[in-house]
């Protein structure tokens, strides 16, 4: 049997297609892919060292910080750079981006990168799937001079890169450059990522719908009409509700089964919980790349232009006609 293709490969061949490229994003992505190899290292030994629970600090939303929250945020905002590949860096970890590019006087590069870097990190102590999100842009500011908080607050249709590693049953890193979306399976024998699925689509029809229930009397009403649409007898309904607090794990089963993530204003997040830089945007990126459709409930996600690095909205994500119909119901109702 052939052997499957490697990401680094993958990786190279796709440089190929553009003669012009200087290798940058390449070494870019490569070295998100070593670092996601030593996070998931430490996330599948978790609860044999003593890394697991709390360190007692909060992050930039005074939420309490895991122990592997922290660690991950370490090992990529170091590998990018140690490795001098990016100008800047934002993540949901640190309260204000760090520019690379003003500490190395020599720094060319033309990328910033956006990570959320332990995703649904409240599951590490009950061992659920968590995960990575990256999402890369071409800085605006003139490369060589200190990046901007302008270099950060581009619209998702900007992204050059976006993607995810999630560390469940196995560990794979799924990613688009705008050219479909590829997913590759960590062999951890090797510490090598071989393309298990290749060029990734939404099934036509979604049935699993995956929203937490217990926010429900403060949904609008737009979303609740959704929720009892899933549930009636009629046609291929009822659908399947799955929700396992874990947007990369939630995504991830949707995108291969079909079906769609829900996370509407709440009482505690009248602005919706997620952040829009580095989660919404790049799983809007991965969605729309594999056929499918992100909104924030009116607005395509991709063309908000965001006002603050930690800027949180409502998220609707996931097959193209079930965020359509929530889109309408909210229309209609709210
Ligand atoms: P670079 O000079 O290497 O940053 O490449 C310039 C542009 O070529 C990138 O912004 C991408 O649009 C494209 N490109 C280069 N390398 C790759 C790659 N490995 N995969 C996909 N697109 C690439
Ligand atoms: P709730 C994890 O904290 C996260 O950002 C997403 O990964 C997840 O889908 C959501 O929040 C869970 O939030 O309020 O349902 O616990």
């Amino acid at each position: 049997m052939e052997q499957p293709k490697t990401l680094g490969e993958f990786v190279i061949e796709k440089q190929h297609e553009f003669p012009y490229s200087t290798g940058e994003l390449s070494s870019l992505l490569n070295s998100i892919r070593l670092a996601a190899k030593i996070v998931n290292h430490y996330v599948n030994k978790a609860g044999l060292v003593d890394i697991l629970g709390s360190t007692g600090t909060n992050n930039a939303h005074a939420e309490e910080q895991q122990k592997l929250d922290v660690l991950a945020n370490k090992l990529f905002i170091n590998s990018l750079i140690n490795r001098e590949i990016a100008c800047g860096i934002a993540s949901e970890e640190e309260e204000d981006f760090i520019s690379i590019s003003g500490m190395k006087k020599d720094n060319q590069n033309k990328y910033v990168v956006l990570i959320d870097p332990l995703d649904g990190s409240s599951n590490i102590d009950v061992n659920v799937s968590v995960g990575t999100i990256f999402s890369i842009y071409r800085r605006i500011s003139p490369v060589g001079t200190p990046v901007t908080l302008e270099d950060f607050l581009q619209p998702g249709i900007n992204q050059v890169a976006a993607g995810y590693i999630i560390y469940g049953t196995s560990t794979m890193l799924v990613y688009t450059t705008g050219h479909g979306v590829n997913g590759f399976t960590l062999n951890p024998a090797i510490g090598t990522f071989y393309l298990s699925h290749p060029n990734m689509k939404f099934p036509d029809k979604g049935k699993i719908y995956s929203i937490n229930e217990g926010n429900y009397v403060h949904f609008p009403l737009g979303v609740k009409k959704f929720i009892k649409y899933c549930q009636e007898e009629e046609d291929d309904r009822p659908y399947t509700s799955r929700y396992i607090g874990s947007l990369v794990s939630d995504f991830h089963r949707n995108l291969i089964k079909g079906g769609v993530y829900l996370y509407p204003q709440t009482a505690k997040h009248p602005n919706g919980k997620l952040r829009l830089l580095y989660e919404c945007n790049p799983m809007a990126f991965l969605a729309e790349q594999a056929g499918g459709k992100a909104s924030d409930g009116k607005r395509r996600i991709l063309e908000i232009k965001p006002q603050k690095l930690h800027q949180r909205v409502p998220f609707y994500v996931g097959n193209k006609e079930m965020v359509n119909l929530i889109e309408q119901m909210i229309q209609i109702y709210d």
